[in-house]
């Protein structure tokens, strides 16, 4: 079942930023959609199995694309 995972990002101030992540994110396994909201400063995604290894790869997606994930 799809579900949905909302991820704070650090540093991401401008719509270069959110490409950035939208593309980088869109890579990982598992994910349907992604919705970066530069307002909010995060991330949501649409994920077929909110498991810790979707949420691993997601997070490190983000910080190799050079940002960094608000625990
Ligand atoms: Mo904009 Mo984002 O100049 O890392 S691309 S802040």
């Amino acid at each position: 079942m799809a579900e949905t995972i909302v991820i704070p990002i650090k540093g991401m101030t401008c719509s270069h930023c959110v490409g950035a992540i939208q593309k980088a994110l869109g890579k990982v396994a598992g994910v349907e959609s992604v919705t970066v909201s530069l307002k909010e400063k995060s991330v949501t995604l649409i994920v077929t199995n909110n498991d810790e290894t979707t949420r691993a790869n997601a997070e490190a997606a983000i910080e190799d694309a050079g940002y960094e994930v608000r625990k």
